[in-house]
């Protein structure tokens, strides 16, 4: 019945450099395979599958210690990633990405911000991705995302879509981590970036910290943007993922937010990240993707 009047374009991702993994390039794929266009259609919604953005297959490993691996294909994917999603926004459409590793949030996020200058983002993950190539112990650059669209790190990553649009702190909301490396803390803190982990929902209860996630970010923002990266759910339920930390965010808590966040219509956008069919079971993560964009669409029990 409450079948929003909105057009949604599907844009594949199959970018696994910033994981630096092998199979999270066939996340899309494996997304696709578990129903997406059905469960979308039923739900009555114009889909157009845009396919899948073009990525290097066969890059040279990097030298070890790097700090910024694979940046250069991981600009060029997400440059275009920017173009497309502003494109698609500038007809009108929903933009719904699906990845691919997190690092395609940078595309992502600074492409809807040509449309939403005054973007919130609600941040779902394991981790807070707030490292810059000055703190990260890995080089991978999806633990970097979130940070480059806040207009920190390096500055071909800040730069995509250009330098000056970028997300404010205070319209961030980060829910689920459980993995936070030191650097991270200290730069959370400095920002004042509110993070809802998986204490405070044991604490609160994911309705509590869902309202209050969604209080912060539709203040004084045009729209909202869903970042999920599939390792905030626990690895029970989502254990095709390339770090999966345990004690996350079961399925029925997934599901709540999803609903709840439908319940407010204030998605412009949404992307789903780091669904590894390689490391898989079943393929019960991208099912379980599914199932939260359903929801996060206006999927129903009764
Ligand atoms: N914070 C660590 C681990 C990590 C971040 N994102 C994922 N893993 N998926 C890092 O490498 O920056
Ligand atoms: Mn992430
Ligand atoms: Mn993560």
């Amino acid at each position: 019945d409450a079948v929003k009047n909105t057009n949604i374009s599907i844009i594949g991702v199959p970018l696994p450099y910033g994981a630096d993994r092998k199979g999270v390039d066939l996340g899309p794929n494996a997304i696709r395979g578990a129903n997406l266009h059905e469960r979308l259609s039923s739900l009555g919604y114009a889909i157009e599958d845009l396919g899948d953005l073009r990525v290097h297959r066969t890059l040279p490993p990097p030298p070890t210690g790097e700090k910024l691996k694979y940046l250069d294909e991981i600009v060029r994917v997400n440059t275009e990633l920017c173009s497309t999603v502003a494109a698609e926004m500038g007809k009108g459409r929903f933009p719904l990405v699906l990845g691919g590793d997190h690092s395609i949030a940078i595309g992502t996020i600074k492409g809807v911000l040509q449309h939403v200058r005054r973007l919130g983002v609600i941040w779902f993950d394991a981790h807070t991705d707030v490292n810059t190539d000055q703190t990260t112990a890995s080089g991978n650059i999806h633990g970097m995302s979130l940070a480059a669209v806040l207009g920190y790190g390096h500055a071909d990553l800040t730069s995509v879509g250009g330098a000056d649009a970028k997300l404010l702190p205070e319209n961030v909301v980060i829910i689920g981590a459980r993995s936070i490396d030191p650097g991270e803390r200290a730069f959370l803190k400095a920002k004042g970036i509110k993070v809802f982990t998986m204490h405070d929902i044991d604490r609160h209860g994911m309705k509590q910290v869902m309202e209050e996630a969604m209080d912060i970010v539709s203040k004084d923002t045009d729209g909202v943007h869903l970042s999920l990266d599939l390792d905030g759910m626990d690895p029970w339920d989502a254990p095709g993922v390339g770090t999966p930390v345990s004690g996350g965010m079961s399925y029925r808590e997934s599901h709540f937010a999803m609903e709840l966040l439908f319940e407010r219509n204030l998605l412009v956008s949404a992307e789903f990240v780091e669904v590894n069919p390689m490391l898989d079971q079943h393929n019960k993560t991208a099912v379980a993707a599914v199932e939260l964009i359903g929801s996060a669409f206006g999927e129903r029990i009764l």
